[in-house]
C-alpha cells in the first residue's frame, strides 16, 4: 500500500502514461506486407548503429502487445502512447491502403480500451517509406502531401477511438539528427541545408492535424523535443552560441506551430521554402502541446574552422545516465514556467509526451532489477511538473519512456529506458523495481483506493 505523502501528487485526472515507437519495439519488419522503412535501410548499413543490430526483432511486440498491454494494466496507467508505422500501412508511403497492417493497431486500440487505457497514436516516429526517401524525403515537398493523405487513412480507420493524435515525433530531431548530422536514418550529413526538412515537416504536421479532424478526431496536439539551453559562460561568443542553437532545436519548431512565424535569425534560410499560405498551414489551433524533456544542454562557442558555430559541452555536477545525459528535473520544472510566462493564451494545455532516462541494469541472481537512480529519475521529475502545476501551468498527463526497454535507434540495445526489463534472447519482460515505483505512484494519486 503506497503512502500518499512520499509521492507527488498531481491533480485529479492527470493521466499518467508509458510511450513506446512502433520500429522501437515492434520487430515484425517482414510481417503483413509491410514495406521497407529508411530505418531498415540505415541499419543495414555497416557502423551506424553502435552494436550492428536493427529493429528487425525488436521486442516482438507486434505478436506480444497483449502481454505488453496486460503489464500497462497491471501499472495502473490509464494512457498509452504508440505509433503508427506508416510502412505497415502504405508500404511505398504512396497508393492503396494494407489492410493487414492497419488490422493491428486497430487490434491493439480495442486492447488498449478494454483494459482501461487511453491511446495517444503518433503517426510518424521516423520510419519513413524508404520509396520515399528515394524521392527526396523530407527533402521533398510532395512528401508533405503524401503525409497528409496517410493521415486521412489512419485517422477515418481508428479516429473514434484513439483519445489523443501526434502527427510528428520530434522534427527537430528528424532535422538535424537524420538529415544535419546524419546520426540518425537517413544519414543525411547537410548541416544548415538540412533547414528544408524542418519546413516539410511542420507543414506536415499542420496538414495532419487538419486531416485528423476532418476524420473525426477529437484532440491533436504535437510531440516537440525541448531542452533548456544553458550558455557556458556569459562571454558574448558562448551566449551566441546558445542563442542559435536554441533557435535551431526549439523556436524553430515552436514559434511556428503557436505563433505561426520562423525565429528571425533562420528566416534567411528558409525563405526560399516558404509559399504564401504555409504558415497559416503550419499554425493550427491544439487540443495539447506535447512535450518530450530529458534534459538541458550546455552550449558553448565553437572553433573558428569547425564545421558548425556551436558545440556542445559538458554539463558538470549532475548526475548522469548511462547515456551521459544530465538528470537536472529543476530545469523541467523552470522550462514550463517559462514557456507559460512567454506564450500564455497561445499555449494549450501541455502533455508530457516523454520523460524518462537509461540505465542498463539486468535482473541480479532472485531476477530482481533494482532499478533504483530511474526510480530517483521517475520522482524528481513527476515532482518538477507538480510544482509547475502549482505555479499555475496546465500540464494534463505524464507519459513516462519507456513501458520496455527497445531499440534506441543508433544506440541499438546497448541503452535501456524501460519500466520493464525484456531479455532480447527469450523476449521475457521482467518489470523493474521502477515499474511497481511508478505503480505505487499512480494509486498514491487517489488516497483510500490502494
Ligand atoms: C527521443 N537528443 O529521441 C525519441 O522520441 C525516442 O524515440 C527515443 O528513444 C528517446 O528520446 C530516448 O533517446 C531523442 O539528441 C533523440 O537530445 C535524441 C535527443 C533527444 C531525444
Amino acid at each position: 500500500m503506497a503512502h500518499p505523502e512520499e509521492y507527488p501528487q498531481l491533480p485529479p485526472g492527470f493521466r499518467f502514461g508509458t510511450s513506446t515507437a512502433a520500429y522501437q519495439v515492434e520487430g515484425a519488419a517482414q510481417e503483413d506486407g509491410r514495406g521497407t522503412s529508411v530505418w531498415d535501410t540505415f541499419t543495414a548499413e555497416p557502423g551506424r548503429v553502435v552494436d550492428g543490430s536493427s529493429g528487425a526483432v525488436a521486442c516482438d511486440h507486434y505478436h506480444r502487445f497483449a502481454e505488453d498491454v496486460a503489464l500497462m494494466k497491471r501499472l495502473g496507467t490509464t494512457g498509452y502512447r504508440f505509433s503508427v508505422a506508416w510502412p505497415r500501412i502504405q508500404p511505398t508511403g504512396r497508393g492503396a491502403v494494407e489492410q493487414r497492417g492497419l488490422d493491428f493497431y486497430d487490434r491493439l486500440v480495442d486492447e488498449l480500451l478494454a483494459a482501461g487505457v487511453q491511446p495517444m497514436a503518433t503517426l510518424f516516429h521516423w520510419d519513413l517509406p524508404q520509396a520515399l526517401e528515394d524521392d527526396g524525403g523530407w527533402l521533398n515537398r510532395d512528401t508533405v502531401e503524401r503525409f497528409a493523405d496517410y493521415a486521412t487513412i489512419v485517422g477515418q480507420c481508428l479516429g473514434d477511438r484513439v483519445e489523443h493524435w501526434v502527427p510528428v515525433n520530434e522534427p527537430n530531431v528528424v532535422t538535424l539528427m537524420g538529415y544535419g548530422i546524419g546520426m540518425h536514418a537517413p544519414g543525411k550529413t547537410m548541416m544548415f541545408e538540412a533547414l528544408p526538412v524542418a519546413h516539410h515537416l511542420l507543414l506536415a504536421h499542420g496538414r495532419a492535424v487538419v486531416a485528423l479532424r476532418e476524420a473525426g478526431a477529437s484532440s491533436v496536439g504535437c510531440a516537440n523535443n525541448h531542452a533548456p539551453m544553458w550558455p557556458a559562460s556569459d562571454d558574448p561568443a558562448d551566449v551566441g552560441a546558445t542563442k542559435l542553437f536554441d533557435a535551431v532545436w526549439n523556436a524553430l519548431f515552436l514559434e511556428p506551430m503557436l505563433l505561426g512565424r520562423y525565429p528571425v535569425d533562420l528566416q534567411p534560410l528558409l525563405e526560399a521554402h516558404v509559399r504564401e499560405g504555409d504558415l497559416a498551414t503550419i499554425r493550427q489551433p491544439l487540443d495539447f502541446y506535447g512535450v518530450n524533456y530529458y534534459n538541458p544542454m550546455k552550449i558553448g562557442a565553437a572553433a573558428e574552422d569547425a564545421e558548425l558555430p556551436f558545440e556542445f559541452r559538458e554539463l558538470v555536477g549532475y548526475p548522469v545516465t548511462d547515456f551521459g545525459w544530465p538528470v537536472v528535473p529543476d530545469a523541467l520544472r523552470e522550462w514550463l514556467i517559462m514557456f507559460r510566462a512567454r506564450f500564455r493564451a497561445a499555449l494549450p494545455p501541455i502533455i508530457i509526451t516523454e520523460s524518462g532516462c537509461s540505465y542498463g541494469m539486468g535482473p541480479d541472481a532472485d531476477g530482481v532489477v533494482d532499478d533504483q537512480p530511474r526510480i530517483d529519475y521517475l520522482r524528481s521529475h513527476v515532482q518538477a511538473v507538480a510544482e509547475a502545476v502549482q505555479r499555475g501551468v496546465d500540464v494534463r498527463g505524464y507519459y513516462a519512456w519507456s513501458l520496455i526497454d527497445n531499440f534506441e535507434w543508433s544506440e541499438g540495445y546497448t541503452q535501456r529506458f524501460g519500466l520493464v526489463h525484456v531479455d532480447y534472447e527469450t523476449q521475457a519482460r521482467t518489470p523493474k523495481r521502477s515499474f511497481e515505483w511508478y505503480a505505487d505512484l499512480i494509486r498514491a494519486q487517489t488516497p483510500g483506493r490502494g
